[in-house]
């Protein structure tokens, strides 16, 4: 009986030493890094992000690379994310893996918060220099105030070298040139270093006699003014004009060494250049909209009304950053992240050209692994069921026109 608990003992503990270092061993990687958990509805209807272009996808240390794209304020808001009135154009990376250079909205420097128009398109680039070696997966995103983050697609970028020797260098209006990596450490840590030293020395100019019994007992027989000696005063006479006199000092000297400098420049830039979209020849009405649950597509009946002078098809449906497309009107050349891409994800009962004055009504289902992936099917949990997305039309010179759609969703369970 003995050795067969032994023997059941030692199998457990073998099992968990198994289960902990195959536990060590797992490292899941995360493919997203925040935005499926976010409501699917909030996803569809604040921020549309299209046209993204990520110039390099491998990077050595020291060098740049952009993001660029546009996006689209959607005209229909949620009540529960405060209107992007101030906003602040950001990347999603796991801390400064980059460090960003220069971010332009509508070729405007904006490295303060922006006033942005509901309603309107607007360009945007941000370069980033590499600085730490690994594989990280890059986001364009928009910080709103009174709403939080608005996480754009991602896509993995490499960084190659060594972090060592990444610089970042910057020449001031006083004609100095820096390295903003390692500028003023050392000042920093030589006076953080001084004043804890000084603290540390007035502790230790006590601590030398006994500390606490005796002293409480020379309190309470009423002998307290014998615990602090004339020396003693002194002292502390000493630490504090000492103290008075070192700041008084090095405040004198650091302002002898810089003597020019400014405040922190802050505030909200206003007035951000949009993009003038071309007129609208082609409007889309939503007839309805289902998903089904569980499933990972969705269906649209819309009546499309061509007002142009060119026959149009339908090439793209974008929402939430998930793009799908119909391969025969509409090819992704950008490198777009594969799991956002869902290139044959778009099909139209009818995908002929829609010729001038035209009006027809077709099914468009949109499908793909990424609707559920990205938990755009979640949308059964939030308040509120209505999707918002972006279609592309183009006629038959190629020329793209972009038509934003708005409808409930309703789903359907099988
Ligand atoms: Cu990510």
């Amino acid at each position: 009986m003995k050795i067969l608990k032994d023997k059941v003992a030692k199998l457990s503990f073998v099992a968990l030493l198994i289960t902990v270092t195959a536990a060590m061993f797992y490292v899941p990687t995360a493919s997203a890094h925040g935005e499926k958990s976010q409501a699917a509805f909030m996803r569809m209807r604040t921020i549309h992000w299209f046209d993204l272009n990520w110039s390099k996808e491998e990077v050595p240390v020291n060098d740049t690379m952009t993001i660029s794209g546009k996006f689209y304020v959607f005209q229909g808001w949620p009540e529960t994310v405060d209107k992007p009135e101030v906003s602040f154009l950001n990347v999603g990376i796991p801390g400064p893996v980059f460090i960003r250079v220069g971010s332009w909205v509508g070729g405007q420097l904006v490295p303060r918060s922006i006033s942005l128009e509901l309603g309107e398109t607007y360009e945007f680039k941000v370069l980033l220099k590499a600085r730490r070696p690994g594989d990280w997966h890059v986001h364009a995103m928009m910080n709103v105030q009174g709403g939080g983050p608005i996480i754009g697609p991602g896509k993995w970028v490499t960084i190659t070298g060594s972090m060592a020797s990444f610089v970042n260098p910057i020449t001031t209006l006083t004609g100095e040139t820096l390295d903003l990596e390692t500028y003023n450490l050392g000042n920093t840590y030589f006076w953080h270093g001084l004043w804890y030293s000084i603290g540390l020395l007035w502790l230790v100019y006590w601590a030398r006699k006994p500390m606490f019994v005796p002293r409480s007992i020379a309190v309470e027989a009423g002998k307290a003014d014998s615990l602090i000696s004339a020396t003693d005063k002194k002292v502390a006479m000493g630490f504090a004009a000492g103290t008075i006199a070192i700041i008084a000092f090095s405040m004198a000297s650091t302002n002898e060494k810089f003597p020019i400098t400014t405040p922190l420049q802050a505030g909200l830039l206003r007035g951000m250049k949009t993009i003038e979209m071309p007129a609208k020849t082609v409007s889309v009405k939503i007839e309805d909209a289902t998903y089904r649950v569980p499933g990972r597509a969705m269906q649209m009946t819309m009546t499309i009304t061509n007002n142009g002078d060119s026959g149009v098809r339908l090439g793209e449906f974008n929402t939430a950053g998930v793009r799908f497309l119909d391969p025969e009107v509409s090819v992704d050349e950008s490198g777009y992240p594969d799991d956002l891409l869902a290139e044959e994800g778009l099909t139209v009962s009818d995908n002929s050209p829609i010729a001038p004055g035209q009006s027809r009504t077709v099914q468009v289902t949109a499908s793909d692994a990424a609707w559920e992936v990205y938990r755009l099917a979640d949308l059964i949990y939030d308040p509120d069921s209505r999707f918002a997305g972006l279609l592309f039309f183009y006629d038959e010179a190629g020329n793209r026109q972009m038509v934003t759609v708005d409808a409930p969703l309703i789903p359907s369970f099988i």
